[in-house]
């Protein structure tokens, strides 16, 4: 198997700065780590990278507001935006910046390359532009003289570079149709050979420096700067060493050597910007003679109840870090895996965050830990007991067996939801295992029976004891520093963060110390 494809690269857009992280950046941003995690968890070679969208009249305006240099106002965002993720538990490897020097090089490299190709040419051009979109609009495309997101657009008559887009409308059709993961989910797909079926049009790349001088420069003609979107775009590739002539073997390792099954990249993304990321890099890929990405997917929107889509444009946005204080990172985290699936939009509000924190974390998962840990407590002095001592095996009984035979299955089916974009799903694997362990702890009461009998009480422990660390595990990627504290109590330490550890039960060794302590998760 090539290296490329035993790796994984996941990446979040480019966030602009005109605006400080909200609950919608957020939402991929976590999406994105909490995917990573789990495919570091299988074993795999990772990366994250994420970052912010510094170019562009967006930016320049946004800093010319603040009475700051758009370099003064980017730096300052960036903080911001580190901060946040921080706070968050993003373990990202790559904090991209579209304004570091060596980007802004492979970007002029990569203008360069397409000119001297003649996949770029100058034509004069009239239009309709939205400097909010950082585009430009056709007649046909404006609802009552507006972009159909209700958008101001001014006429412009400029001479401009364009992208020869559209020579690469069949091959794109062909790549597409013969690929059906490139483009996910389904409907997605299907929005992009809808798109598709129209001619498509050639790209606008440049901006004349009189009207925006915060970009980066087209090295065949100084008075223009390159269209924001190109030069972010690029950012996913010239981040791994694209058109870096010394890092052509870590660019290799991403990317693969050219067949799409070798690579490693998986863009993630909102819906808003699916064309720019399905259409418009695919095509600037393959002017490049790079291969292409493995999957491109695009997330649903987060909708404020009772405002509808969170933009920054439009001012009704949640600060994620307000959430953090009332339920805390691990539960916002969880909340947003397990009740937003994947690709669909959906309602958020404090009310269904708290709703969920306390039926799955507290009831759940922290009823099935203080439960087991104050018995173990009571009838074992705080410590696991021999597996001798309780009889030898933990599948004595009919619910047992069925148990332990769901214990050991549900890594493998978490796994598959995983590898099919469904985290939602996973989780909701491992809910069932711990219904499942409530269930077998009610029915067998080993309150009651320790009292006269305590090796098969010690064995129900035992066993419950053995879902927790599985729990544990498998909920790390989603809620690293709540599941961090839930081995340390079942005395597990780092190295217990291994999938092959899941397929050995029991695996807590005799004597283990069970810490009480707090509640794991406090009801609200
Ligand atoms: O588009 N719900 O940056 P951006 C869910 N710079 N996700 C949301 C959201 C919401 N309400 N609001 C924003 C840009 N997002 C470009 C990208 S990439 C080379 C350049 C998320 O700051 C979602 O992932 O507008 C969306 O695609 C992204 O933020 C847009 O961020």
């Amino acid at each position: 198997m090539p290296e490329s494809q035993n790796n994984f690269y996941i990446t979040t857009p480019l966030y602009y700065v005109n605006d400080r992280p909200h609950l919608g950046t957020a939402y991929c941003t976590i999406t994105a780590d909490v995917l990573n995690r789990y495919h570091k968890l299988f074993g795999r070679q990772t990366c994250l990278l994420t970052g912010t969208d510094e170019h562009g009249q967006k930016c320049q305006q946004a800093a010319e507001k603040r009475g700051l240099s758009p370099q003064e106002h980017c730096d300052d965002m960036v903080k911001a935006f580190k901060e946040a993720w921080q706070e968050l538990y993003i373990d990202y490897d790559i904090f991209f910046r579209t304004t570091d020097p060596f980007h802004k090089e492979a970007v002029q490299a990569s203008l360069q390359q397409l000119y001297d190709k003649g996949e770029i040419y100058a034509k004069d051009y009239s239009g309709w532009y939205c400097v909010s979109d950082e585009m430009f609009y056709t007649e046909k495309d404006l609802i009552d003289g507006k972009t159909p997101d209700g958008k101001e657009v001014t006429w412009i008559e400029e001479k401009n570079y364009f992208f020869q887009m559209s020579k690469y409308q069949q091959a794109l059709i062909d790549h597409i149709q013969s690929h059906p993961k490139f483009i996910q989910p389904e409907s997605r797909r299907n929005e992009v050979l809808g798109f598709l079926r129209q001619p498509l049009a050639d790209l606008c790349i440049s901006r004349p420096k009189s009207r925006l001088s915060w970009g980066v420069e087209i090295p065949f003609d100084r008075d223009y700067v390159t269209y924001v979107w190109f030069d972010a775009l690029l950012n996913y590739a010239t981040g791994v060493g694209f058109q870096q002539p010394d890092r052509k073997s870590e660019f290799a390792r991403w990317w693969g050597q050219g067949d799409p099954s070798e690579s490693s990249v998986h863009h993630l993304l909102g819906k808003d910007i699916l064309t720019t990321h399905a259409v418009y890099w695919p095509a600037m890929l393959m002017a490049l003679g790079a291969p292409l990405p493995r999957v491109i997917y695009a997330h649903g929107w987060i909708l404020n109840k009772d405002a509808g889509k969170m933009s920054k444009s439009q001012g009704h946005v949640i600060n994620p870090l307000d959430l953090k204080d009332i339920v805390g990172v691990d539960a916002l985290r969880y909340f947003l895996v397990r009740d937003i699936h994947l690709g669909n939009d959906a309602p958020i509000s404090e009310e269904l965050i708290v709703g969920r924190s306390n039926t799955d974390l507290a009831n759940n998962l922290g009823n099935l830990y203080s439960r087991t840990s104050n018995l173990i407590g009571k009838y074992f002095s705080g410590s696991t007991p021999s597996l001798e001592s309780v009889g030898g095996d933990l599948g004595q009984s009919e619910s047992a067996r069925s148990l332990q035979d769901m214990l050991l299955k549900t890594p493998e089916l978490v796994r598959a939801e995983i590898e099919k974009f469904s985290p939602s799903r996973a989780l909701e694997q491992v809910v069932l295992l711990l219904n499942q362990a409530n269930k077998y702890l009610e029915e067998t009461a080993p309150w009651k029976t320790a009292k006269e009998d305590l090796a098969s009480a010690g064995q129900v422990l035992l066993l419950s004891l053995e879902v927790l660390r599985t729990a544990a595990v498998l909920l790390h990627p989603v809620m690293p520093y709540k599941m961090d504290d839930l081995l340390g109590r079942l005395g597990q330490a780092e190295a217990a963060l291994n999938w092959d550890s899941l397929s050995k039960v029991p695996a807590i060794a005799a004597g283990t110390p069970i810490q009480k302590g707090e509640p794991l998760f406090p009801k609200i």
